[in-house]
């Protein structure tokens, strides 16, 4: 059964592959299992039957015969647990593979949001530039952790996970603030996740969106 996931038929990103349709097109070129999109406009999102797949009337959704899933996180751990590729067959690695999925949604992806909100939308405000500096601190708390953590591996741990997946579109949510520049290992680290050919094609699915308009199907 192909699944259909949901993405953004106009995406604010300009087709950069920063709207979490990404990380499930990703995992979904990773394991090689075909898909099909349907791109849903933002008054469609809202709508009840989209309110049906998803309660917060968001992107992306997954639906497989009659499976529905929504939150990426839940998608691609679905993805991973039924298909080879992106968890390890050994139990306690399979665990902390996970472990770095939930890592990468609950820790990192948290003030790297708050961080990006508050450049996008506070600029106006007149306490936008002494909060500033702590919200990128924050942020650079963490990416020194798991700078330190990383080290000169590949991989957070082992061979490439979804753990690794996840963690690579959470951090290239600082695109262009110069954060993760600051971390070579870090700025390598999600190089090599980008240079992957299964990034490459969902990368390229998301743009021709943007640059056609159409939706498209990965068979
Ligand atoms: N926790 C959920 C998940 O992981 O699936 C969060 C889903 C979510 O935030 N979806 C966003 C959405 O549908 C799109 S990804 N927003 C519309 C709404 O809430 O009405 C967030 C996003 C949007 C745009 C950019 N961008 O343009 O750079 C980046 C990320």
């Amino acid at each position: 059964m192909t699944p259909t996931i949901t993405a953004f038929e106009k995406s604010p990103d300009r087709g950069r592959g920063l709207a979490r349709d990404m990380r499930v097109r990703w995992a979904l070129e990773e394991v090689g299992l075909p898909y099909d999109v349907r791109l849903v406009s933002f008054q469609e999102m809202k709508q009840p039957a989209h309110l049906a797949l998803h309660p917060f009337g968001q992107i992306p959704t997954y639906q497989e015969g009659e499976l529905a899933l929504f939150e990426s996180g839940a998608i691609l751990l679905h993805v991973a647990e039924r298909h080879a590729g992106l968890l390890p067959e050994d139990a306690d690695a399979r665990a902390r593979a996970i472990a770095w999925m939930f890592a990468a949604l609950s820790t990192m992806e948290p003030p790297i949001v708050e961080f990006g909100m508050s450049r996008l939308f506070e600029r106006e405000k007149p306490w936008f530039e002494q909060r500033q500096p702590m919200l990128e601190d924050r942020v650079r708390t963490r990416l020194g952790q798991l700078s330190a953590r990383l080290g000169d591996a590949d991989w957070l741990d082992g061979a490439f996970s979804a753990g690794d997946l996840l963690m690579v579109t959470v951090l290239r949510r600082l695109d262009g603030s110069g954060l993760v520049e600051e971390f070579p290992n870090l700025a390598a680290y999600v190089a090599r996740g980008e240079a992957r050919p299964a990034y490459r094609r969902a990368f390229d699915a998301q743009l021709a969106v943007f640059q056609t308009g159409q939706g498209n199907s990965r068979r």
